[in-house]
């Protein structure tokens, strides 16, 4: 195996033996081998839509798979290899319908090949099948890019808003990585993929606010109840939707966890009685904190971290997701059944409190418009001097402490704009307001660092400024995994410059590629907390 998608890979190089996230080479392998069956099949696609032929399990499959091979999204070998077969059979469809004669490096496999044979396969068309470092660099970035955008269409797509460009062009710049290409080239498709990236979070953010309503300013309880919980983790709103409605007058209460905590900022979810509150703290604690939770664990999507054999028969995992002996809940004509897993929390005892109080959400766009007079009343009266962009991803490097502490030591005048589960280094700080307006505000998961961009666009309508990047705003970003990778993106192609990302630079960037983005968008490590706040906060 040879992994360095996410910001845990070993010595910031690469994951070769295991996965520091727990992925074995086995999965590690047959996520290489999914990944180029999806690319091969965007090729042929492509060819499909030019005739006029597009079906929609093909986009799904596309979507589904770059979703699946996520970090920490789904260690099932046996689902993977299933949906290998599966690619390999729509593959097989499309040349047929086609009626051409293809001769892609991928013909030598096909549906009915061992699991061996489909191993064999994936040590030829890892990330390492791209000699060139630079170009390698690139065409990575460019699919984390898209795996990300694939998530958030996924989410999208399951509230029945889809839009066939974004597919088309996924299809298209995963076609463009399976070819031979220049330096220039995969800099254009970068940026050209940025521009997706910011079309996937706006289809995402329709379809939620659409659906659920525009994100209210909300006190989410963090203590628990009475009754037996599901905990329900993951960023996918249409799973804990049906389940609160499969458990109403069950005596099961329901919690979030981690990256489903914006939920209680929707109307149509808060709505709920039995959405009882948020357990726990982010996605890299879960092991302590599930079994404390006594009750079964919903995985919507990422982030599983691998659990105590134990533990395994209390999670259930559903769309992408998946962990091998964990219960998969498939949907079925569109509804997902969650009555194993509600009668399951019948019978455990009610949750161990871990924590007591309350914590405050809900800042996404439409919120901070509505307030958008008092702010723009408190910087003018320079009672708000700047505000800071920290969304992203939260982790385990000890690096990460970085945040908290950045967070503690901003002075009293500036304002945290945060989203995504970076939030939980510091959203429990107690970090006080600026007459009325809370310092942290968070706009929701990492999906709706949409709703940071176009809060920083208003801001810059406002004081009538022709360039975002002459506003009060300094982009601290933290990531971890490819969707922080896809906000990244999309920030650059809306022109944001100067962006920090921390904890480490990614190391799937060559030096080259560095270099190229410090020298076009000043992209630069967080550095030292001090140093930092002195030289971006108080110049
Ligand atoms: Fe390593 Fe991250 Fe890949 Fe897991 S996803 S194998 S931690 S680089
Ligand atoms: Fe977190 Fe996994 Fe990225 Fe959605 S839950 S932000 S890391």
């Amino acid at each position: 195996m040879y992994c360095f998608q996410c910001q845990e890979t070993i010595g910031n190089k690469g994951c070769t033996k295991v996965g520091a996230c727990g992925k074995t080479d086995k999965v590690a392998s047959l996520q290489d081998l999914l990944i180029y069956v999806v690319k091969g099949i965007s090729n042929l696609n492509q060819i499909a839509r030019k005739k006029g032929i597009n079906e929609k399990e093909t986009e799904d499959f596309i979507i589904d798979s770059l979703f699946t091979t996520i970090t920490n999204a789904n260690f099932n070998d046996a689902a993977i290899s299933k949906k290998i077969k599966n690619g390999l059979k729509i593959r097989e469809e499309l040349k047929e319908k086609l009626d051409m004669d293809f001769s892609l490096h991928h013909d030598a496999i096909n549906w009915k090949a061992k699991e061996e044979d489909f191993l064999e396969k994936a040590r030829t068309v890892g990330v390492m099948a791209e000699p060139d470092e630079d170009i390698r660099s690139l065409k990575e970035l460019i699919t984390y890019g898209l795996k990300g955008m694939a998530a958030y269409y996924q989410h999208a797509s399951n509230l029945g808003y889809s839009d066939s460009d974004i597919v088309d062009f996924t299809e298209m710049a995963l076609a463009f990585t399976l070819q031979k290409q220049n330096l220039n080239d995969c800099l254009d498709m970068t940026m050209k993929t940025g521009e997706y990236c910011v079309k996937a979070m706006a289809i995402l953010d329709k379809a939620n606010t659409s659906t659920y309503g525009s994100p209210e300013i909300s006190t989410v309880n963090l203590d628990v109840g009475k009754n037996p919980g599901i905990l329900v983790s993951g960023h996918d709103l249409n799973d804990i939707k049906q389940l609160l409605d499969q458990t109403i007058d069950s005596g099961v209460d329901v919690y979030t966890h981690g990256e489903m905590l914006p939920a209680h900022y929707y109307p149509e979810l808060k709505k709920y009685p039995h959405l009882v509150g948020n357990y726990g703290g982010s996605w890299w604690k879960q092991k302590k904190e599930f079994e404390q939770f006594n009750g079964p664990i919903l995985f919507t999507t990422n982030c599983i971290v691998p659990p105590k054999k134990d533990m395994v028969s209390k999670i259930f995992t559903t769309g992408s997701s998946g962990f091998p002996g964990c219960t998969h809940i498939e949907e079925v004509d569109g509804k997902k059944d969650f009555s194993e897993i509600i009668e399951m929390a019948k019978t455990c005892p009610p949750p161990k409190s871990i924590e007591i109080g309350t914590i405050v959400g809900g800042f996404a766009h439409d919120q901070v418009m509505a307030l958008a007079d008092k702010v723009v009343e408190n910087i003018k009266n320079g009672s708000i001097k700047k505000f800071v962009v920290m969304g992203g991803c939260d982790g385990r490097h000890k690096g990460r402490n970085y945040y908290t502490e950045f967070a503690e030591k901003l002075p009293k005048d500036t304002i945290i704009l945060t989203s995504g589960c970076a939030k939980y280094r510091y959203n429990k700080l107690n970090l006080g307001d600026i007459n009325g307006i809370p310092r942290v505000l968070d706009a929701g998961q990492c999906n709706d660092s949409y709703s940071l961009a176009l809060i920083a666009l208003k801001l810059k309508e406002v004081f009538e400024l022709d360039d975002i990047n002459d506003l009060p705003i300094f982009y601290n970003i933290a990531w971890y995994e490819q969707k922080a990778i896809t906000v990244f993106l999309g920030l650059l192609s809306l022109g944001v410059k100067n962006i920090h990302l921390g904890p480490t630079i990614p190391g799937f960037l060559s030096e080259n590629t560095v270099k190229v983005l410090v020298e076009n968008f000043g992209i630069a490590k967080n550095g030292d907390v001090d140093e930092d706040i002195e030289k971006f906060i108080l110049n």
